[in-house]
């Protein structure tokens, strides 16, 4: 999904066509002076208030002693599973390149635009379950934004998810064969819920639930990008499955310009 059609091309320009009343664009007015408060997260952070978006590069790296991969045991559970996976299945918990570049990991923006309630993007989060493992194994999703849940496997899942954040506070679907449930969108954020299937007891995604669209999730090789950031000082926060939410970095979004950061994550 590009993360380029998250956002309208300007932040600025909008906020003026907003504040003429001309617009039905994605920002509403009384969203603006929430953003431009700061976003509720302090006085300290939030976006300075002029200039043309920017962007917020970097990479995470993990330092230390790191979990090594383990082979799942997919044998006794389902013929179908195995059959997909002829070389059996490892796990995804901790996936670390060579130079500690770490897979997976959410960045977002923790203070500065928590606040900023933005309309969610129109594509939704598709989450499948293919070959018995989630597709994307760790996403990233707007509130408002609708999840559809796949299935492309001829087998039995049940998808299941708790907590406050999930509509009605549970989500437990048998889904027994290729189909797709009906999107459900979610109203409170949450890092980082959990989905699992308790059929399977190796499948497992999460799903960072947030209030904005400045977020991302890093590559095999650990960089990441968050785009269009209204220039302005914000702080970010890492999260990994293993690690949990674990460093903040602090970051000044130059207007038009591209703030680069780097995470070094300990356990
Ligand atoms: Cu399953």
């Amino acid at each position: 999904m590009g993360r380029s059609r998250l956002l309208p091309r300007g932040l600025i320009p909008l906020l003026l066509l907003a504040a003429c009343g001309g617009s039905d664009d994605l920002l509403k007015a009384e969203d603006i002076g929430f953003i431009y408060a700061g976003g509720g997260g302090g006085g300290d952070y939030g976006p300075s208030g002029g200039g043309a978006p920017g962007r917020i590069t970097g990479k995470v790296r993990f330092q230390g002693k790191p979990w090594q991969p383990r082979r799942l045991d997919i044998v006794t559970a389902d013929g179908f599973c195995v059959a997909g996976h002829a070389q059996g299945l490892m796990s995804e918990d901790f996936l670390m390149g060579a130079d500690g570049a770490l897979k997976d990991v959410v960045v977002y923006i923790k203070e500065g635009a928590s606040g900023a309630k933005m309309d969610p993007p129109k594509e939704p989060v598709v989450l499948d379950q293919l070959k018995c493992q989630y597709h994307p194994h760790v996403a990233v999703i707007q509130i408002g934004q609708e999840l559809v849940i796949k299935s492309s496997d001829n087998t039995n899942h049940n998808v299941h998810m708790t907590g406050p954040a999930v509509p009605g506070g549970e989500l437990n679907q048998s889904m027994v064969r290729p189909s797709a449930l009906p999107p459900i969108t979610f109203k409170r954020p949450e890092v980082a819920l959990r989905v699992y299937c308790d059929v399977h007891n190796w499948m497992t995604a999460w799903l960072a639930i947030l209030p904005h669209p400045f977020h991302a999730v890093t590559a095999e090789d650990g960089t990441f990008a968050i785009e269009n950031v209204p220039p302005g000082k914000y702080r970010l926060a890492a999260w990994q499955e293993k690690l949990g939410e674990k460093q903040y970095v602090d970051v000044t979004v130059p207007a038009g310009g591209t703030a680069a950061v780097e995470f070094v994550l300990e356990r």
